[in-house]
């Protein structure tokens, strides 16, 4: 959503002045002599930098040549990225061959491959779709390290990984490694616009489109792919899911067809968002109700076209009936009519059709108590579940409102049973700090992905039922907005690459622990400084919490300006109006009464055990409480404080702690390079003043709603008074 920002005078005065001292920052540190290289963040965690001679030497066993076998162009890029990172990491130049190993070498293909060269070597486990298997074995009398597995795709993977070890410093010696997805969808959605610009991009302009074309160099379209795949990810829907109609026309299939070339070397489908009007509005048809013939024939001719200009084309998403998009409603159809309408164009090819459970009537009667946005998912979906084809994929937020700092798993999840389903996170930091603050959203991530949804009474966690893992779901998986754009370092500040990364990780491997990640993360991005390490890793796991502790505590939302910006302090801006993110603050309490027993009944869209969690007033945990139970201020949460003096001093707490992140990186200086140092010591100062913008305005609101003191009598009292 997207309204005209309100105009904070004082808000700008203070933001010019931190402007001043950011400055200030800049100019002191550029006369300190450092002593590491500047980089641009251009090559994130896949900079290869030179390892030491003694790191080097450990890898002088890995052998000097690589072998590809077959043809595939994907196999091929794997052989030129071994190549580049070792040659980078090592100062070692590989020759590349193909077919059969005439000295140790690196051997580099598809099982099926490997086994015309040595019939019986075998990985310990069946290889599922892009799993790969990292194997020192004796070839044909040789020495060998193999990486195969049963994709392409799944051999590029592997050298990723291979490059990962030796840029972390891993031994590689005698490796037996098997690594396989837990999910096929690893999906990354780019909300980008025909004209350029980025809805929710924090990192500069598309890399795909300016103005209303595809972009003539789309050199950075390769690169990205290159990022997308080390990772992991094999799908990017390019454009807006808030889908430009132009994005159908058959020019723009042939431009777009320029993207997929750009994107195949690297494994990587491209999709498109489509608008579900498209027969009517962009080909004449007088009508797009998913169940009229004229119309399923519209989107197969469709479809087969682009099929014949990008054979691997991956599919659509659709947005329908939500934020004023046109949808099925028109014609009194269900989203399962109009998913299915594209999944049998679809269906030949090949390709998959991600429908959004994003849709919710942003015209809701804000007097009515028992309204609430956050039914609506389950509410339009779950009558559905069984309807949708096989190769429609319900695409479903984490939470049940809007990427908010906190919110519980969207009840959905549990709520279809014969239907795939994937979870769409949110990468960009639309409502956490805009890559202006830093947020690390790993934790957040593992937590929705672990809940159990205690499905039947059995153990079910939210990462199970979205991974095609159960029965009647043959497909599932994850779904990253990222949004990176031309910025040179993708996102507009280096350390929210941690989050790009993270997700690709998790959706690959959702057991992996966020320090794990954010360790390996730090490593390829600064390398292996003990300080630079432990200080990077610590500030990144600690920064979902800080964010959340100035900005909106105790389940609350955000409490941003939902109206306008999603990132200034505006807690008015939730209520008294339709778009039903409220919080539903008056004199006497906060919260919104979500109960079965007295609220609006959205506990009772989740399953017996997970209700029991969140009914009972008493039993819900204090980060919740305020998204499930309207609550006087003087209530006390479990931690034996009241609701406001927590809200107090959560905020003055988070605002110290985001002072400290100044202080923390400061040491940095010298042990990582200048650039990156100084850019993102400009942006923890910035955001160290916006952490008390924030803690005065969340304050002072609640001060003057609750007229409860501060126990510590720091509210209330200066010139924001
Ligand atoms: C692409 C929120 C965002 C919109 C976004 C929408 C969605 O409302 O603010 O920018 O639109 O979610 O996910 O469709």
């Amino acid at each position: 959503m997207c309204m005209a920002e309100p105009s904070l005078v004082h808000r700008m005065t203070k933001r010019c002045w931190y402007l001043a001292v950011v400055a200030a920052v800049l100019t002191s540190a550029a006369a300190v002599p450092l002593r590491v290289d500047a980089e641009t963040g251009a090559e994130a965690w896949l900079r290869y930098s030179a390892l030491g001679p003694q790191a080097a030497k450990s890898y002088d066993r890995l052998p000097a040549r690589t072998v590809a076998l077959g043809d595939s162009a994907v196999v091929r890029t794997a052989q030129q990225e071994l190549t580049r990172g070792v040659a980078q990491m090592l100062g070692r130049t590989l020759s590349a061959g193909a077919g059969s190993p005439s000295e140790n070498s690196v051997i580099l293909g598809t099982l099926a491959e490997l086994h015309s060269l040595t019939p019986t070597l075998n990985p310990p486990q069946e290889l599922r779709a892009d799993g790969y298997w990292l194997k020192s074995s004796r070839v044909r009398g040789f020495d060998c390290l193999v990486v195969t597995a049963s994709t392409d795709r799944g051999v590029l993977y592997g050298v990723f990984a291979l490059l990962s070890k030796i840029a972390r410093a891993e031994s590689i010696a005698a490796l037996a490694e098997v690594q396989q997805p837990y999910a096929p969808i690893r999906w990354v959605n780019q909300w980008d616009n025909l004209n350029g610009r980025i809805e929710r991009g924090y990192g500069g302009p598309s890399i795909f489109f300016a103005d209303g074309r595809v972009r003539d160099d789309l050199s950075r379209a390769g690169q990205y792919a290159r990022l997308l795949a080390s990772i992991g990810i094999n799908g990017c829907t390019i454009n807006n899911v808030n889908a430009d109609l132009g994005i159908l026309d058959d020019a723009m299939i042939t431009q777009t067809r320029r993207i997929a070339d750009a994107f195949r070397p690297w494994g990587v489908q491209l999709a498109l968002s489509v608008d579900l009007s498209s027969p009517k509005a962009i080909d004449g048809l007088d009508t797009f109700d998913p169940l009229d013939p004229r119309v399923a024939e519209w989107w197969r001719k469709k479809v087969d076209e682009i099929y014949r200009q990008i054979p691997d084309f991956g599919g659509f998403v659709v947005k329908a009936d939500s934020e004023g998009r046109l949808g099925p409603s028109t014609y009194g159809r269900n989203h399962a009519d109009a998913a299915n309408v594209i999944a049998r164009a679809l269906k030949p090819h090949g390709g998959v059709v991600f429908y959004r459970a994003f849709v919710y009537n942003h015209h809701l009667d804000w007097h009515d108590l028992k309204n609430d946005r956050a039914k609506a998912a389950f509410d339009n979906f779950h009558p559905l579940d069984g309807a949708f084809d096989d190769n429609a994929i319900v695409q479903i937020k984490n939470g049940p409102i809007d990427f908010q700092v906190r919110e519980p798993v969207s009840p959905l999840f549990g709520g279809l049973r014969r239907t795939n389903e994937a979870i769409e996170l949110q990468i960009t930091q639309e409502y956490t700090g805009q890559q202006k603050h830093l947020c690390f959203l790993v934790p957040m991530w593992k937590e929705v992905l672990d809940f159990d949804m205690h499905l039947d009474g059995n153990t079910t966690p939210v990462k199970h039922l979205v991974a095609g893992r159960v029965s009647h779901r043959p497909t599932g998986g994850f779904v990253g907005v990222a949004n990176v754009g031309m910025d040179t370092n993708w996102m507009g500040s280096p350390l929210a690459m941690a989050n790009l990364y993270g997700f690709g990780r998790l959706a690959w491997d959702p057991g992996l622990s966020a320090e794990t990640i954010v360790d390996e993360w730090t490593r390829l991005t600064f390398g292996s400084d003990p300080l630079a390490v432990q200080t990077i890793n610590a500030m990144q796991l600690s920064s979902w919490h800080v964010y959340e502790s100035y900005t909106g505590p105790l389940g609350a939302g955000t409490l941003t300006n939902i109206t306008g910006n999603h990132y200034d302090p505006g807690p008015e801006s939730s209520e008294e109006n339709g778009w039903g993110q409220w919080h539903r603050a008056d004199r006497a309490g906060i919260g919104m009464d979500r109960t079965v027993a007295t609220g609006t009944a959205f506990v009772g869209q989740y399953p017996p055990a997970v209700q029991k969690l969140y009914e009972a007033m008493a039993e819900c945990p204090d980060n919740m409480l305020l998204f499930f139970h309207h609550v006087p201020y003087t209530y006390a949460l479990h931690s034996g404080k009241t609701v406001v003096q927590h809200v107090y001093d959560s905020h003055y707490e988070g605002a110290e702690h985001a002072a400290d992140f100044v202080a923390e990186w400061k040491p940095l200086e010298g042990h990582i390079d200048e650039e990156r140092y100084r850019d993102t010591l400009a942006r923890l100062q910035y955001q160290a003043g916006e952490a008390v913008v924030w803690r005065d305005a969340i304050c002072n609101w609640i001060y003057r709603l609750s007229g409860v003191p501060d126990a510590k009598g720091r509210v209330g009292r200066g010139p924001r008074q």
